[in-house]
């Protein structure tokens, strides 16, 4: 299956959510009028899109409306694309990887799909013809190394990994020498999601960081945030506390797959000034995704 066609079936649930309610509107309706914009905000609403957001978009359809002197309800299916694209583009998705060693922390709390979405990267990486090093640093539980190692093996990838209940810090000083030595072009650090400490976690991810500060001055640095499309608004404001512990460089939305919600990627983007980099669409391994505002745009009105 080849890329559109995969984000097409990944978005299916979020096309009978909110576009095709959407078309169903339009076409009952014979004139553009107040109640039309209306029924249009309720199905943006119950689609993730957001209470604010869906004000601007339909804002923008009713200032569009007027200007083109638009009469036929059918047309605003175009004038919705173009306002979404409006909202979702011109931020540069690229992963700033440019020295070898380059560096990608991954950090989202527990569940969101943290680890599938490092085998994901790697794969990506290793298709790329890249050498990839796995950091098992989420030493929390014996189970999330066990599933990093599995993701590994997988994708065939070299993995760094300390005993359960150890420092993640020391994870990642022994990786980033792995890298080194090895002449990796990638090392993918995995970190524990427990935000009930967030203390805690606050001064663990700052550890890492400073032991790759210390030991790789200068290297090209991301540090993505996990989302799950699935949690909807939750997930906005996970984003808002995890941008207080972290200098986060992108966003991955997980499991859109799993959401008649997708509308959630277009509050993401109008709510937070962080770029969401890439997008989950899947359980295995090529279900990660490039975001691209047009092709999501397109693959959600097709
Ligand atoms: N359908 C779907 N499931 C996903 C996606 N990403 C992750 N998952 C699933 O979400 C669950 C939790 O993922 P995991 O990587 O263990 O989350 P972590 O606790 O953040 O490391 C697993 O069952 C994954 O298979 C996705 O894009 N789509
Ligand atoms: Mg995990």
């Amino acid at each position: 299956m080849g890329f559109f066609d995969k984000l097409k079936e990944g978005l299916s649930k979020t096309r009978r959510g909110i576009t095709e309610k959407v078309e169903q509107v339009l076409v009952s309706f014979g004139k553009i009028d107040e109640e039309l914009f209306e029924e249009l905000e309720e199905i943006l609403i119950a689609g993730d899109v957001g209470m604010e957001t869906t004000i601007r978009i339909t804002e923008d359809l009713r200032k569009k409306v007027k200007e083109r002197k638009i009469v036929d309800p059918k047309e605003i299916k175009n004038l919705l694309k173009e306002s979404i694209i409006g909202i979702l583009k011109d931020d540069d998705t690229d992963l700033n990887t440019i020295t070898k060693p380059s560096v990608i922390m991954v950090i989202g709390v527990n569940g969101v799909g943290k680890t599938t979405s490092i085998g994901k990267i790697a794969h990506m990486y290793k298709q790329q013809g890249k050498k990839v090093i796995l950091a098992a640093g989420d030493t929390f539980r014996a189970a999330a190394i066990d599933q990093l190692e599995i993701w590994a093996d997988r994708v065939g990838v070299d993995i760094i990994k300390h005993s359960e209940g150890s420092d993640p810090a020391a994870v990642i000083y022994d990786a980033v020498q792995a890298a080194k030595s090895r002449k990796a072009d990638i090392l993918i650090c995995d970190t524990a999601g427990r935000l009930h400490t967030k203390k805690n976690l606050m001064e663990e991810l700052r550890k890492m960081s400073k032991v790759i500060d210390r030991e790789l001055p200068g290297a090209s640095r991301e540090t993505l945030l996990v989302l799950d499309a699935t949690t909807g608004q939750n997930a906005i404001s996970q984003a808002r506390t995890f941008n207080e512990i972290a200098d986060i460089t992108g966003i991955v939305l997980t499991k859109l797959d799993g959401t008649a919600k997708g509308g959630i990627v277009i509050a993401i983007k109008s709510e937070l000034d962080i770029p969401v980099k890439l997008i989950g669409v899947g359980e295995k391994m090529d279900d990660l995704q490039r975001f691209d505002a047009k092709e999501f745009v397109e693959a959600l009105f097709a």
